[in-house]
């Protein structure tokens, strides 16, 4: 048994400062008092403990408050990307069987109409119930539940358990440290483990967490430069603006400022380097829905002896590559630790996630002789825009069911802002016209997800067995 980090933070350390936003602080009592009575007003409205219930709403005290409740009530809850569309949403919503969607109002809108919402503002003025809250939590229960798309075209929900959290955040400090005025910038969405991830942190370690509503690049150079935060957690696009923002100004980062963790996919290398410059300290990072974040990080020592590298395993997790133990042998990256999820929810909740207690990334990479990891290609097929991933089984699902699409065939292409983006190879029925298939896509896709370019071709590439070869669809560009 574990004590309810929320009650046990406010415990150990009440006045410290747990979380601001935009020039508003909560301490760690406040937190806890507030979460408090969010637990027992959603504990009025019918929401039982450890029932499933999914969540959504931008990065906002709000949203902090609400999901600090949800742990207080032992919840597992479903955090729902709100840049998808209402259709990828409900897929979620249906297969993880929640009892209701918890929403700040301002994204109702965003939601399927059917789905049973609980917007925010109701909760905040209902009647509470008082109960009693537990106040010892297990290592097996799950606490968060992140979809995650896969090569099928159907995204997985991926348990993030207690002790995944909890591992997580124990490795995490064993390697970049910790001290009292440590302050974590969060401008990474919630609904990701980026950006959940610093959240636990903060309960576990007692540091501030300065919340953005959204990345924005301005506030984040002066707060790098010239404020008090040591940490951030970006993806390279947000780092790119970050560099660009610094050399434009002639700025450099604070001596205060400790560390950016860059994630979520590839760091080109130049931005190291330019980081350098700016005497930005960058530490890439190899890590995961399904890992709760960090398996591997580069310490900033090794950032440019290692350059390109994301780092060595965290203490308690393991790293191979699979069918070697050479170096530089390059293979599917495997991961084994306490921070592995046991598993997935819903359609998929009979699949293993691991073998032999391994999880198979599906994301290639090498191990030096030293034992650093470099990861040199991203799982089958996954394209990665700006962090967000885009499976092209889910595009082209959708093209194939408009009646003028015979065939669809997607693939990523390299971009200079987002790193990369999806384009869409379609074979006809009846002649139609871009845009319109566009639009179709944007009624039925996460903005992100709709192709960049559409070539209209007379056949796709396929194999013997007449399966589409999707590394050879960019070929057909003339
Ligand atoms: C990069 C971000 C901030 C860009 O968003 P921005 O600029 O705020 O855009 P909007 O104003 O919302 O929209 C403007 C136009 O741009 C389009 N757009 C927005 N985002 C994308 C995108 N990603 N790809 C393509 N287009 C995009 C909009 O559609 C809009 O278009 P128009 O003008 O046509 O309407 C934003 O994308 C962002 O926040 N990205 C980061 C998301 C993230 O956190 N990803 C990580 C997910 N992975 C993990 O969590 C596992 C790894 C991990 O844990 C980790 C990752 C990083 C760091 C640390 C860790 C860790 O291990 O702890
Ligand atoms: P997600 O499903 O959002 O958790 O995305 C995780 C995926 O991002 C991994 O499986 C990798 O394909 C990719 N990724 C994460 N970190 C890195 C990295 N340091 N270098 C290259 N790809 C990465
Ligand atoms: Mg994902
Ligand atoms: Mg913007
Ligand atoms: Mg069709």
């Amino acid at each position: 048994m574990y004590p309810n980090w929320i009650l046990q933070r406010a415990y150990l350390t009440p006045n410290r400062i747990g979380l601001t936003f935009e020039g508003e602080s909560w301490s760690f009592e406040q937190l806890k008092q507030i979460s408090v009575t969010r637990a027992y007003q959603l504990t009025s409205l019918g929401i039982e403990e450890g029932s499933r219930v999914a969540i959504m709403g931008q990065n906002h005290p709000r949203l902090i408050f609400m999901i600090l409740a949800c742990m207080h009530l032992k919840c597992e809850m479903v955090l729902l990307n709100r840049k998808l569309s209402k259709e990828e949403l409900d897929y979620q919503i249906k297969d993880a069987k929640v009892s209701v969607v918890i929403v700040d109002e301002e994204d109702e809108h965003l939601l399927p109409q059917k789905v049973n919402k609980l917007p925010f503002l109701k909760v905040e003025e209902s009647h509470e119930t008082p109960i009693e809250i537990s106040e010892q939590w297990t290592l097996d229960q799950t606490t968060s539940i992140m979809y995650t798309s896969g090569t099928t075209g159907y995204p997985k929900g991926v348990r993030q358990t207690v002790g995944n959290h909890k591992e997580s955040a124990v490795s995490s400090v064993l390697n970049i440290g910790l001290s009292e005025e440590d302050v974590w910038l969060c401008a990474v969405p919630i609904f990701h483990i980026s950006g959940f991830s610093i959240l636990i942190r903060s309960l576990l370690y007692g540091n501030e967490v300065k919340l953005y509503r959204k990345f924005d690049t301005e506030g984040t150079i002066s707060d790098i430069s010239t404020g008090r935060i040591t940490h951030i957690s970006v993806v390279a696009v947000m780092l790119e603006r970050i560099l660009h923002g610094l050399e434009e100004k002639g700025l450099e980062a604070s001596p205060k400022f400790k560390l950016a963790l860059a994630g979520g996919g590839p760091i080109p290398k130049n931005y190291l380097l330019r980081a350098q410059k700016v005497k930005l300290s960058v530490s890439q990072t190899y890590g995961m829905t399904e890992t709760s974040s960090q398996t591997a990080t580069l310490s900033n020592e090794d950032a440019l002896r290692k350059l390109g590298s994301s780092g060595k395993p965290l203490f308690f997790n393991q790293i191979k590559i699979a069918d070697t133990n050479e170096p530089f042998v390059e293979g599917e990256i495997l991961i084994r630790g306490p921070h592995v999820t046991p598993g997935y929810i819903g359609q998929f909740e009979h699949k293993n996630s691991t073998v032999d207690g391994w999880l198979h990334t599906g994301d290639i990479g090498y191990i030096d002789d030293e034992g650093y990891l470099y990861v040199v290609d991203r799982r089958t097929d996954l394209i990665i825009s700006g962090g967000e991933n885009i499976y092209p089984a889910e595009i082209e699902g959708v093209l194939m069911a408009h009646p003028a699409v015979k065939e669809a065939g997607v693939c990523g292409i390299e971009d200079t802002t987002w790193g990369q983006v999806p384009i869409a190879f379609i074979v006809l029925n009846e002649s139609v016209r871009k845009e319109e298939l566009l639009d179709y896509c944007i009624g039925h896709l996460a903005k992100y997800k709709v192709p960049k370019e559409v070539y209209f071709v007379e056949q796709l590439p396929r194999n013997g067995s007449n399966k589409l070869m999707r590394r050879k669809l960019k070929e057909l560009i003339h």
